[in-house]
């Protein structure tokens, strides 16, 4: 089984201004769309989309659960949530306007658990994860979530062999390094503030993703945007040249990549055959305007253009360049 624990759980509401956002001046609405967020959620999705069972869980406030739970049951996710009384589901503003140029997101912090809700979703995992299931902890946790609480979560899972995907940021990160988890994946600032300088060359990234693995990581994934991503995996690194396509919201592309690398690594895919999908996928994601949408058939079309390049650690220079030939079956 996968599960995807999203601790601070969203409902996006995006909207589309006209013309070209300015400050100290009206900026009108010209249309609205309500989606899901939160990260782990789209992890959800994605799967539920191919059809691998999976169960989404997390924190959720009782105000608004129905309208968040109902866009993820619409869109065939088992929801299994902590409900917290006197909570809201907090709200992300995610503004797109007509220049393209990439969405401006806007989010609330979330309501802080409470203890009994920490203990409950600690039972659940505890009680469900079995040896070899995957769990993937996508987003920020919410204020108040210590990191401490976010090891205690962490390890729980690992005691009960289940595989650790992460995909978070600061404090959190690095915490989640130190328990040795499956598989990370950062945006490069994430990674640059983890590994606590800047990085301006692939061979920099190289360098440190390679220490990553060296630490027992096994797949350590920086996503890049729309340059695509670098990944290490048995020692090797690997640079992913994502296709060109006309972005219209870079949201949610990040979760929907780490949705499609699950998906086809849990279905004993091999590395490039995953990145070559889940590059695609996220691409596909970029030309929709809302937070989770993305198109299988466009996304088969699309991994003809992804390209991979294994690098050499030594001399860096690219040893091999391979184009995903074959559409995703
Ligand atoms: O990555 C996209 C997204 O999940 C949006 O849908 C929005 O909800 C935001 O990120 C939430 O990010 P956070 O890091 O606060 O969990």
């Amino acid at each position: 089984m996968i599960y995807t624990v999203t601790l601070n759980t969203a409902l996006d509401r995006i909207l589309h201004i006209k013309g070209k956002i300015e400050r100290k001046k009206n900026n009108r609405v010209c249309g609205i769309q309500y989606d899901i967020g939160g990260k782990g959620t789209h992890v959800s999705l994605v799967l539920s989309a191919l059809k691998i069972p999976n169960i989404a869980t997390g924190f959720v406030g009782k105000n608004k659960k129905d309208q968040f739970i109902q866009l993820l049951e619409r869109k065939g996710v088992n929801c299994d949530f902590v409900v917290q009384n006197n909570a809201t589901v907090r709200e992300t503003l995610v503004l797109l306007d007509s220049t393209g140029e990439g969405s401006l997101m806007i989010t609330e912090p979330g309501f802080q658990p409470t203890i009994e809700s920490i203990q409950r979703l600690h039972q659940k995992l505890s009680q469900q994860v079995q040896p070899g299931d995957w769990v993937v902890f996508a987003g920020s946790p919410p204020e108040g979530f210590s990191p401490d609480d976010y090891r205690e979560l962490l390890q729980c899972v690992k005691e009960n062999g289940g595989r650790l995907v992460v995909d978070t940021s600061g404090p959190y990160l690095e915490t989640a390094i130190q328990l040795r988890p499956y598989l990370i994946k950062p945006n490069e600032y994430e990674f640059q503030q983890m590994v606590g300088r800047t990085l301006s060359t692939v061979e920099e990234y190289t360098g440190e993703i390679e220490q990553l693995m060296a630490e027992g990581i096994k797949y350590v994934i920086v996503s890049l945007g729309e340059r695509g991503s670098l990944v290490g995996h048995n020692g090797e690194v690997f640079q992913v040249i994502a296709p060109s396509i006309e972005a219209r919201n870079d949201t949610g592309c990040g979760d929907v990549f780490v949705g499609g690398i699950v998906a086809m690594l849990s279905r004993k895919a091999d590395l490039e055959e995953a990145l070559c999908f889940a590059t695609a996928l996220s691409a596909s994601k970029a030309t929709h305007t809302s937070s989770s949408s993305f198109s299988l058939e466009q996304t088969r079309q699309l991994e003809k253009q992804v390209r991979i390049m294994r690098r050499e650690s030594v001399c860096c220079t690219l040893k091999s360049v391979k184009t995903c030939a074959k559409s995703q079956g």
